[in-house]
């Protein structure tokens, strides 16, 4: 058990355990079925308070769901360093090695409510909360390294543009909207972050399978005072991988909760899920040295100029116990640092630092929520600040300010040796103006870069997904004005393929970008690929050999992926498999599919199950007893990713492994 979960343990209640039902003062009940009333037919009497008392609790169970980031799912996990950063920060966490930090890490989507599906086209949060020795640090970061705008002061309209629009309050959890494609076409800064959001990083495989980045530039500052500008990521073991979008749609329907209870399953068997911790490093005396500003939060230090140095790993391993005790009341913020770690004057940052508290004071219903148990560090605590709503603690002593003599001025101020924290002490210099920097200025080149280093199915994917978005928007000025000011300062390719899918004139001039720089590392196709934990639904008629299914199941697994037996309806295989059925699940939901053929015929769902994962270019195997399979199907053994596992159960797996069969 961690740190942090030992600590959680001083607040747990087990209700699994046997227990007298009691009311929240401790009266034993007696009877929870029936409301006091005047006699069997009466009117319920008010002297009930063990009805009220329930009832009124019941009536305030909800708080304000987050503004933005709603939707989220929490795991506690541990983090590890590789070597001590010492050069670099004077973090505990960053340079002792001999630590295993506890860590919380919530992951969301953005613009839908907490109530809405795990793959809309959407950004999605990666917030990690570090319990450490000196305090909680945050790393408040996203699954895509830039954002849609270089001030924060923009935040609140861009959310207000993405989130369902004012009057109707449509539609749910998406970005295909008049109001979006509004913002973004008269606010050019968002280019890049667009492409990302266009591209397939918008809709992970898993929460298990994507990147994450803190985004903003931050600083770490050893102990002799020295300051490097640092970018963290986040990088997954089993790779970035990523649905098609066709199947993202499907998968909502079929199954709305498909990334958390992928998280939570894979947890729960014991499947460490694993992220290393990487650093791009620039030394304070090279701030000026790239070809664009480092402060500006649409710009991305391209891996192959500043290479990412791996530091350490974040193994996620535990469920909570309690979604709304801790997921939903963890309160994160990029303003909580420790020692080592500072920030810069990255103007989005800056204002992030101000909005994060601030929320929370509604959201969590005042000053004291840092003692609310998922939010409270594990170290030391002192400080004046008693009073105010939920206060849980008792803090001894006659005095709650600082400087004093009655209580020998306590608790007092650390001198940084002693561990206290210090800002770095930057010289800053100007006049007070709203302004923004010209090294800010150019919008487009990153976007191409973007585009430059996609293979073809991404990027056709992404002109796909512009067609879909824009095509979506009922105004054709909104269409118009995102292909004139967006598209076109792009890619003169990408803009006339999407003119042609949405029905708005090609711009006469051509302003594409010559921006001819490909990052390599951008291309999801670039990232590892693995067999582990992938998931496989096997088809069956019902009269394949038990014996067949149970080998192939075991091969399956040795080599590390998941299995499920699909039949047409619940079925024992041997003596502890149960299959699902056609009406359960569908291929949508599985990574690779196999047909197992007796001498029956097809079951039509099965049919429409392989045409759809033939469609979503994933592996297909299949075995047949008795026929030709493919009579029924619009696809031949000839084609990619069709293979005879009898044969071949080899090539079927290195198909699977590579998660899609994109040149099919
Ligand atoms: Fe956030 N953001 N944000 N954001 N953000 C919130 O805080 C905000 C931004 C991010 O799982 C809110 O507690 C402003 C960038 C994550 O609990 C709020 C600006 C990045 C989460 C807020 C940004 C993020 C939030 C809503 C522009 C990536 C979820 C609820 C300056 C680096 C954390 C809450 C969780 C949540 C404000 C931009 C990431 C309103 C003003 C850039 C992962 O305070």
């Amino acid at each position: 058990m961690n740190k942090k979960k030992e600590d959680l343990q001083k607040n747990t209640i087990d209700n699994t355990k046997k227990a007298h039902m009691t009311t929240n003062q401790g009266l034993k009940v007696s009877n929870d079925e029936f409301s006091l009333k005047a006699g069997e037919r009466g009117p319920t009497l008010m002297e009930d308070f063990h009805f009220r008392e329930k009832m009124t609790h019941f009536d305030h169970e909800r708080i304000p769901e987050r503004v933005v980031h709603a939707r989220g799912f929490g795991v506690h996990g541990e983090f590890e360093l590789y070597e001590s950063l010492e050069k670099y920060t004077k973090a505990g966490l960053f340079t002792d090695t001999s630590r295993r930090t506890p860590v919380f890490v919530r992951f969301s989507t953005v613009a839908g409510n907490r109530g809405s599906m795990d793959i809309p086209r959407d950004v999605r949060g990666f917030a990690t909360k570090f319990y450490t020795e000196e305090g909680n640090f945050d790393l408040v970061g996203n699954n895509m390294p830039v954002f849609f705008m270089q001030d924060a002061i923009k935040f609140p309209d861009m959310v207000h543009a993405v989130k369902p629009e004012p009057h109707n309050e449509m539609p749910q959890a998406a970005s295909a909207h008049d109001t979006f494609w509004d913002w973004v076409s008269q606010n050019t800064e968002s280019a890049h972050m667009v492409m990302w959001l266009m591209s397939d990083r918008a809709i992970p495989r898993s929460l298990r399978m994507m990147e994450g980045f803190g985004v903003h530039t931050f600083r770490l500052v050893n102990a002799e005072g020295k300051s490097h500008f640092v970018k963290f990521h986040w990088k997954p073991k089993l790779g970035t991988h990523q649905v098609v979008w066709d199947e993202a749609q499907l998968i909502n329907g079929k199954n709305m909760d498909f990334h958390r209870q992928d998280l939570w399953e894979n947890i729960n068997k014991g499947n460490a899920v694993e992220f290393e911790l990487g650093m791009q490093l620039i030394p304070e005396e090279d701030e000026f040295n790239m070809d664009f500003d480092i402060l500006d939060p649409t710009k991305i230090w391209p891996e192959e100029d500043v290479p990412v140095q791996i530091v350490g790993k974040m193994t996620l391993n535990q469920n909570v116990d309690d979604y709304f005790a801790e997921t939903e009341q963890v309160a994160f913020h990029p303003g909580h640092v420790v020692p080592g770690i500072d920030f810069s004057n990255d103007p989005l940052l800056q204002g992030r630092l101000f909005s994060y508290t601030d929320t929370q004071l509604i959201r969590l219903g005042g000053p004291n929520f840092h003692q609310i148990p998922i939010n409270r560090p594990i170290c030391p605590f002192a400080n004046n600040q008693r009073e105010g709503y939920n206060q849980m603690n008792v803090t001894k002593g006659q005095t709650s300010y600082h400087k004093n003599y009655l209580n020998n001025n306590q608790p007092e101020p650390a001198s940084p040796e002693e561990g206290g924290y210090e800002h770095y002490d930057e010289k800053v210099e100007g006049r007070k103006i709203r302004a923004r920097s010209e090294s800010f200025k150019d919008h487009f080149s990153q976007a191409k870069m973007f585009l430059n280093s996609m293979t073809a199915h991404e990027k056709q994917h992404i002109f796909d997904a512009f067609s879909f978005e824009l095509g979506k928007c009922k105004d054709l000025g909104v269409r118009q004005n995102a292909v004139n000011n967006l598209l076109n300062p792009i890619d003169r390719e990408m803009t006339e393929y999407v003119v042609d899918k949405i029905g708005v004139e090609l711009p006469d001039t051509i302003e594409e970008s010559n921006y001819e720089k490909s990052s390599p590392a951008l291309s999801m196709a670039n990232t590892p690929s693995s067999l582990e934990t992938r998931e496989i639904g096997i088809m069956i008629t019902p009269d394949v050999p038990t014996e067949k299914m149970l080998t192939l199941q075991q091969k399956l697994e040795d080599k590390g992926t998941a299995v499920t037996f699909i039949s047409d309806k619940i079925r024992k295989i041997g003596d502890d498999v149960m299959t699902e059925t056609f009406d359960t699940v569908h291929s949508v939901l599985f990574d690779a599919v196999i047909i197992l053929k007796g001498h029956e015929n097809l079951h039509p769902e099965a049919v429409e199950n392989l045409e759809i994962a033939f469609k979503h270019k994933k592996a297909i195997g299949f075995s047949t007893d008795d026929g030709d399979i493919f009579k029924a199907l619009s696809f031949t053994a000839d084609d990619k990713g069709v293979t005879n596992i009898d044969e071949n159960l080899k090539q079927y797996l290195e198909d699977v492994k590579s998660h899609r069969v994109w040149d099919r």
